[in-house]
């Protein structure tokens, strides 16, 4: 199951497809370490167990979450909010793995953000049918810190829309081992994920995970 240049299940895209300025889907930028990714991902739910979080307006999420490094995203009926506990256990939030640090960086610096540094890893766990409605990011700094995330496991389509609610989104498909940058202006534009179609992947079987990078504090 180890990843090589030459793989069946790899997609034939590589190089960057712009979204806007600031923002671009780097293609295939996280192939090869998929497996190694995992894993990690694998270690912070044993520490961390992916939970459904519930809205401030009483839904239970589809997607499934977890976070590491210092601080944590978070839902409770109170409100969304960046915590540096896990609730669920009281204990801090799984260290931010080396790894997982220097991919968000190295991605960052494609796009000129030359010195993107991340307190917060949001891990998401979509299952075929979980979806994430279309939503702002405004929990976090928003100057010049962009946010990185990345794709893994069974594909998604995400849904990049505009700075209000009004503008209809641009369909861009996300497979496993892309890498997206959000930064400058689409920072703030509205997004999410459609229902997942049934699918299955050698490395996550029905999952789709995605991490997202993010500087909160
Ligand atoms: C574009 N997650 O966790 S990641 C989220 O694939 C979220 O799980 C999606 O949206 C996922 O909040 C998309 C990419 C992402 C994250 C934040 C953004 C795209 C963004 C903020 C602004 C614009
Ligand atoms: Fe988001």
């Amino acid at each position: 199951m180890t990843a090589s240049l030459f793989d069946a299940h790899r997609p034939q895209t590589e190089g960057i497809v712009p979204l806007g300025e600031g923002a671009a889907v780097l293609r295939g930028f996280a192939y090869m370490q998929g497996e190694a990714l995992l894993a990690q991902v694998h270690a912070i739910a044993d520490a961390a167990p992916f939970r459904h979080l519930v809205t401030p307006g009483g839904h239970t999420m589809s997607v499934a979450m977890n976070n590491c490094g210092a601080l944590g995203w978070i839902s409770d009926p109170r409100g969304y909010r960046y915590s540096p506990t896990d609730p669920l256990t009281g204990n801090p939030w799984p260290t931010m793995p080396e790894a997982f640090m220097a991919l968000a960086r190295r991605a960052a610096a494609e796009l000129g953000f030359d010195d993107f540094v991340p307190d917060a890893c949001l891990v998401n766990r979509y299952a075929p049918g979980a979806k994430l409605s279309m939503h702002q990011d405004r929990n976090e700094r928003r100057d010049t810190q962009p946010i990185v995330s990345v794709s893994l496991g069974i594909p998604a389509m995400f849904r990049f829309g505009g700075q209000g609610r009004d503008v209809k989104p641009l369909d861009v498909p996300l497979f496993h081992g892309d890498v997206v940058v959000w930064g400058g202006p689409s920072r703030m534009n509205y997004h999410g994920i459609a229902p997942l179609k049934e699918a299955s992947h050698p490395l996550t079987e029905r999952y789709r995970f995605n991490l997202t990078f993010r500087t909160a504090r």
